[in-house]
């Protein structure tokens, strides 16, 4: 396996209905050719596999652990409880509070478990790819400038922008 395939990031989700908003974190780390893997794991609906997953992740060569959820969103916090790689959780809009209530489950964690807590839905998906990006740079140079370069595009596009 190359590097860039090997996975670094671990992107779970509680349900395939998170895949729709979730895919912008898998998108966002392939850009900046980071390897991930995705699985679909719930806190309530498969609590052991929550805890495997977690607890073996760093010794399976995984650096930093995405996790989105919805509803009464716990799995980022379960996963952090299990691992001491840094944990990004993303709060999906699947329910009729569209996301304030994942929003205020992942966010509010009590000291000592931390979760990085993203925005509500595919802009947190994608920031939790990007961000899961930043700390691997910190100890990867190339990764860095791959980064740097990603964000001058970025700034390009809106130097470039036309209005109609
Ligand atoms: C959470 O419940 C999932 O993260 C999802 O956002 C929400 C609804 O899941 P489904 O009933 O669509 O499978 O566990």
């Amino acid at each position: 396996m190359s590097d860039a395939a090997r996975p670094l990031v671990g992107i779970i989700m509680g349900s395939k209905t998170d895949l729709e908003y979730m895919s912008a974190a898998s998108e966002a780390l392939a850009e900046l050719e980071i390897g991930s893997e995705v699985r679909i794991l719930s806190a309530h609906r498969t609590p052991d596999a929550v805890a495997e997953y977690a607890s073996t992740a760093h010794q399976r060569g995984l650096e930093v652990l995405i996790a989105g959820a919805g509803g009464a969103a716990h799995l980022p916090g379960v996963v952090a409880a299990n691992t001491l790689l840094p944990v990004i959780g993303v709060p999906i809009p699947s329910t009729s509070l569209n996301g304030m209530d994942s929003l205020l489950s992942i966010v509010q964690m009590p000291r000592g478990i931390p979760v990085a807590t993203m925005a509500i839905g595919k802009a947190g998906a994608a920031n939790a790819g990007l961000f899961a990006a930043a700390i691997i740079a910190v100890t990867d140079r190339e990764l860095a400038e791959r980064l740097a370069n990603w964000r001058k595009a970025r700034a390009q596009e809106i130097i470039n922008a036309k209005l109609p």
